[in-house]
C-alpha cells in the first residue's frame, strides 16, 4: 500500500469495531479525549517537539485521523530554550459551552497554560497562563451550575522545590477560564494508595457521583490507575477497594508502564479508558524502541465502581508503506521538528519536489538540530531518504535526544554512520556514491531464543544504495534507544538532517511493521 502524504494512521483499523492497541503507535504519550456530537477527540504529550500536542479524531474509536496541533505558533508555547524532556506536558481536552479546552503544562517554561479554540483543527488561541496553582497534569471539569474545578498534580518542578523533587499530591481549585485564575487558595484531594508520582487526574461525574481517577507509581514499570468516588466535585473521597484499576506491574503483560488513563463513553453506551503504556522487547523484555504510546480498553461499571479489562496488543493493523515525495509547498502532518519550527530552516519551494534544509553548523548532537523527522510508530521498519549533499553535509537519523541518536550522513565522498548513545559516539564510514544517493535506516529484531544477542530490543541498521547494489556501513544495538535508556519521556523520530551547507531530499519512504508480541 502506499500513502502519499498527509498520512492517516497507517495501516487502518485491524477489525472494524474492535479497539486496535496501540489505538496511535509512536511517542504519543499521556492521552486524554473528550467526545462531541458522537465524535472523539485525542491530545498527546510533545515535550520539545514541534508542532505541538497534536489532535485525532475518531468517530469509531478504530480509525483515528490527525487533525492538527493545538500548538503552531511560538507565542502559544515556546520550547526554543527548553531543557530535554521540558515543554508540553498531559494536555486535557475537553468540550464546554460550545468550545474545545486544552489545559496543559509547559514543563519548565510558563507553568500552565489555557488554550482554546471553537474547531479543534485550529486556529488555537495563544494561550492563557494559569494563575494561583503549582504543579502538573491539569485536568478541568464543569459541574452542573457551571462551576470549573481545575484538578492537578502538586509536583513543584525547578526553584519552587528548591533544586530537588517536592510533591503536594493532588490538589485542586475552583478556576476562572475566563482570565486563568483560581478562584481559591489550592485544597488537597484524594492522592492515591500511596504510589509515588500520584498525577494525571481527571474528574468526571457519572450518575450524580464524582469520581477522581488518578496515576501513580511513576511512569515507568510501577505505573497504575487507580480512582475513588464522592458526592461532589471537591469530595469527600472514598477509596475503591480494588484500586489499583489497572496496573501491569510485575506480570508478563505485552503491554507495561500502563497508566495515566481518561474515561469515555464508548457508542454503544459502554465505557472504556485512554491510557500510555509501552512495548518493551527483548529477551528479558526491558527495551521499548517507541517509548510511550496510545492504548485504549474497555471497562464496566459494577456496584457503582469500573471494572477495567486489562490492556490487550492487537489485531495487528497490516503493513505500511508511507512515501512522501515532497510534491507539495508545506511539510504534512506527521513531520516534526525539535525546539524551532521546520519552517525556520527548511523550504518546499526553493527547489521544487525536493525538502532543502539549510545546515547552520549545529549537528544531532545540539539541542536544536536541523532535523525533520516522523515518529517511528512500528517495530519492524524501513526507512529510506534520496539525498542531494553535493552542496552540503546531512542525511538520515533516528533520534530520541541529542544525547541518543544513530545517524548516516554523506560529507564529500564519503557515507559516515555514527551511533551516540549516552553521548559516547563510534564512527564507521564508506566511500559515498556519485549523485543523489538513497540512504536506508532499518530497524530489525534481534536473534531469537536465550542468549546475549537476544537481549536487545531491536538492531538498527544503516546502509546506501551504490551501482554495485547495497552496502552496509554499520549495525547498531537499539537498546541504547529505548524510553528505558533514555530517560527522555519521549520515543524514536526518525528523519533527515542537515549540518552544513544545503542538502536536498527528494523523497523519503517509510515502511512498518509490528511483531506479534
Ligand atoms: C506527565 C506525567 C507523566 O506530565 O509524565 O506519565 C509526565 N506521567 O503525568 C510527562 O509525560
Amino acid at each position: 500500500m502506499t500513502l502519499t502524504a498527509p498520512a492517516p494512521i497507517e495501516g487502518g483499523p485491524a477489525q472494524p469495531g474492535v479497539l486496535t492497541n496501540p489505538v496511535v503507535p509512536g511517542f504519543h504519550p499521556d492521552p486524554s479525549v473528550c467526545r462531541v456530537d458522537g465524535t472523539y477527540y485525542l491530545a498527546c504529550s510533545t515535550f520539545e517537539f514541534l508542532p505541538g500536542i497534536p489532535l485525532f479524531r475518531s468517530d469509531d474509536l478504530v480509525t483515528w485521523t490527525p487533525v492538527g496541533h493545538v500548538v503552531t505558533r511560538a507565542e502559544q508555547l515556546d520550547v526554543r530554550d527548553v531543557p530535554t524532556a521540558g515543554g508540553a506536558w498531559a494536555p486535557t481536552i475537553r468540550h464546554h459551552d460550545g468550545r474545545f479546552h486544552v489545559v496543559v503544562t509547559d514543563a519548565m517554561g510558563r507553568g500552565n497554560l489555557l488554550f482554546t479554540a471553537d474547531d479543534p483543527a485550529g486556529e488555537w488561541s495563544d494561550g492563557t497562563v494559569v494563575e494561583g496553582i503549582d504543579g502538573i497534569d491539569p485536568d478541568l471539569a464543569w459541574d452542573a451550575d457551571g462551576t470549573c474545578y481545575l484538578t492537578y498534580s502538586g509536583l513543584l518542578l525547578g526553584e519552587a522545590a528548591e533544586g530537588g523533587v517536592r510533591h503536594l499530591g493532588i490538589q485542586q481549585v475552583r478556576f476562572d477560564v475566563a482570565t486563568g485564575r483560581a478562584l481559591e487558595e489550592p485544597r488537597s484531594l484524594w492522592s492515591g494508595t500511596g504510589g509515588i508520582f500520584p498525577e494525571a487526574p481527571h474528574l468526571y461525574e457519572v450518575d450524580g457521583t464524582w469520581y477522581l481517577l488518578v496515576a501513580e507509581g511513576g511512569t515507568e514499570r510501577g505505573h497504575a490507575v487507580s480512582i475513588a468516588r464522592g458526592p461532589t466535585p471537591e469530595g469527600p473521597f472514598e477509596d475503591c477497594p480494588a484500586n489499583p484499576l489497572l496496573t501491569a506491574r510485575g506480570t508478563d503483560r505485552p503491554v507495561q508502564n500502563t497508566g495515566h488513563a481518561d474515561l469515555f463513553q464508548t457508542p454503544d453506551g459502554g465505557w472504556a479508558m485512554v491510557l500510555l503504556g509501552v512495548r518493551p522487547r527483548g529477551m528479558v523484555r526491558s527495551f521499548s524502541p517507541m517509548g510511550r504510546e496510545t492504548f485504549a480498553t474497555r471497562l464496566r461499571w459494577e456496584d457503582g465502581w469500573p471494572v477495567v479489562e486489562p490492556v490487550e496488543l492487537g489485531p495487528q493493523r497490516p503493513p505500511v508503506r508511507v512515501v512522501d515525495d515532497f510534491d507539495g509547498t508545506g511539510l504534512d502532518l506527521p513531520w516534526v521538528s525539535v525546539r524551532r519550527p521546520a519552517t525556520e530552516f527548511s523550504t518546499l519551494t526553493a527547489r521544487p519536489g525536493w525538502l532543502v534544509l539549510h545546515g547552520d553548523g549545529s549537528t544531532m548532537d545540539d539541542p536544536r538540530p536541523v532535523f525533520v523527522g516522523r515518529r517511528q510508530q512500528h517495530e519492524v521498519t524501513e526507512v529510506t531518504a534520496v539525498v542531494d549533499a553535493s552542496a552540503g553535509v546531512g542525511g538520515l537519523s533516528v533520534r530520541i535526544d541529542e544525547d541518543n541518536h544513530v545517524d548516516l550522513e554523506i560529507d564529500g565522498d564519503v557515507v559516515r554512520a555514527r551511533a551516540v548513545l549516552a553521548r559516547v559516539a563510534q564512527t564507521w564510514q564508506v566511500p559515498a556514491p556519485a549523485g543523489p544517493v538513497t540512504l536506508r535506516l532499518e530497524t530489525v529484531p534481534p536473534a531469537e531464543g536465550f542468549s546475549l544477542r537476544a537481549i536487545t530490543c531491536d538492531l538498527v541498521r544503516l546502509s546506501v544504495d551504490t551501482p554495485t547494489g547495497r552496502v552496509d556501513v554499520a549495525e547498531v544495538d537499539g537498546r541504547g534507544m529505548t524510553a528505558e535508556t533514555a530517560g527522555s519521556f519521549t520515543g524514536r523520530v526518525v528523519g533527515v538532517y542537515a549540518t552544513t551547507g544545503t542538502v536536498a531530499v527528494d523523497r523519503i519512504s517509510y515502511q512498518g511493521q509490528d511483531r506479534d508480541r
